[in-house]
């Protein structure tokens, strides 16, 4: 494999004068459950601070007002509360938001249930590009074995309890590089498809597509925080709703996100930190890389 860590990281184009929102990309975020409200909004809202010019949730009708209440700048979209009818309106509503959108993000918060699995189905033989987490990683993990490669760009990324569900075992050393790529480059090479990344989280983030992997420098142990992997998720979906390709989207995803943490390491310590803190540091990560 190549190693391509100190490859310099890309950069997003500086901002035409004469651009609008439509220029920096449409967001749809799949996520929500009753109970998980602020996984979506969370992405949803890193997509906002990461560049994207408009960024929609589709989420349950139940925690629709909840989500949008986070931010005023989201819209919202409602699917159905139940299993079968979220089937339903995973069909061809769901499929007519992704047609609208330049990039997805698919499971933050979605809770786990057949019928997730199938609206995560669904959406994994759409070809825009989308990142898959979370919930969405359960979901393709319960249909293992029986997944088609996937119809567009893809950047999934797991943690490692994530990843042993969906590779069909745990890692043996979760801190050991040459594992965690090796086991990730294997994960990327075997979903298939012609642009699949794998990013597996942790205190060193490694992202491969099978044939490259880079090892992620910035980033603490204060980020280990209920909804730090949300944020990720939509940092990565912006980049690729504003052209990156998948493994530059999460390369420079995963710096500017474990950046963000460290700069709000630096003021408020490690241990009070949290996923809205990482948000409020995005800004500045921004202004530091590009
Ligand atoms: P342990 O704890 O070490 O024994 P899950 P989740 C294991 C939503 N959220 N990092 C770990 O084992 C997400 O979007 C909603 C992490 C445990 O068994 C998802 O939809 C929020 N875990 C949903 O919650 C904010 C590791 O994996 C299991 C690990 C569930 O996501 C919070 C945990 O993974 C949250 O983001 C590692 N390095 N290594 C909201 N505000 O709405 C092993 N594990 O069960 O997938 O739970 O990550 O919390
Ligand atoms: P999740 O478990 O999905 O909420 O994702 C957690 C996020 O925080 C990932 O981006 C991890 O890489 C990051 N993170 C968690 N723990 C650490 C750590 N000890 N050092 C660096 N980054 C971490
Ligand atoms: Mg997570």
């Amino acid at each position: 494999m190549i190693d391509a860590t100190n490859d310099p990281l890309p950069n997003l184009l500086a901002r035409d004068p004469h651009s609008h929102k439509g220029t920096y990309g449409r967001v749809l975020v799949v996520g929500g459950s009753l109970g998980m409200a602020g996984a979506p909004a969370l992405a949803g809202m890193a997509c906002l601070r990461s560049g994207a010019g408009l960024v929609s949730l589709a989420t349950p009708r139940c925690v629709q007002a909840t989500a949008a209440g986070f931010c005023p700048a989201l819209m919202t979209h409602a699917l159905a509360d139940d299993g079968e009818r979220l089937v339903e309106s995973a069909g061809p509503a769901l499929s007519g938001l992704l047609t609208e959108a330049d990039a997805a993000a698919v499971g933050p918060g979605l809770g786990r249930s057949d019928a997730v699995t199938t609206l995560v189905g669904v959406t994994w033989s759409i070809a825009m590009p989308m990142v898959v987490d979370a919930d969405g990683l359960n979901g393709l993990a319960a249909s293992r074995g029986r997944l088609t490669a996937p119809a567009g760009p893809r950047v999934l990324t797991p943690h490692a309890g994530e990843f042993a569900r969906l590779s069909g075992s745990p890692l043996s050393d979760p801190n050991d590089d040459t594992e965690r790529r090796e086991r990730a480059a294997d994960l990327a090479l075997s979903l298939g498809g012609d642009e699949t990344v794998v990013l597996l989280k942790g205190a060193r983030t490694v992202v491969t597509d099978g044939e490259r992997y880079a090892v992620n420098s910035t980033g603490n142990p204060g980020m280990a925080t209920g909804g730090a992997g949300d944020v990720l998720t939509g940092v990565v979906t912006a980049l690729l709703a504003q052209g990156l390709g998948p493994f530059d989207a999460a390369r420079l995803g995963a710096f500017v996100h474990g950046l963000a943490g460290d700069l709000a390491a630096a003021k408020l310590g490690e241990i009070g930190l949290t996923a809205p803190d990482l948000l409020d540091h995005l800004p500045e990560a921004w202004v530091q890389t590009n």
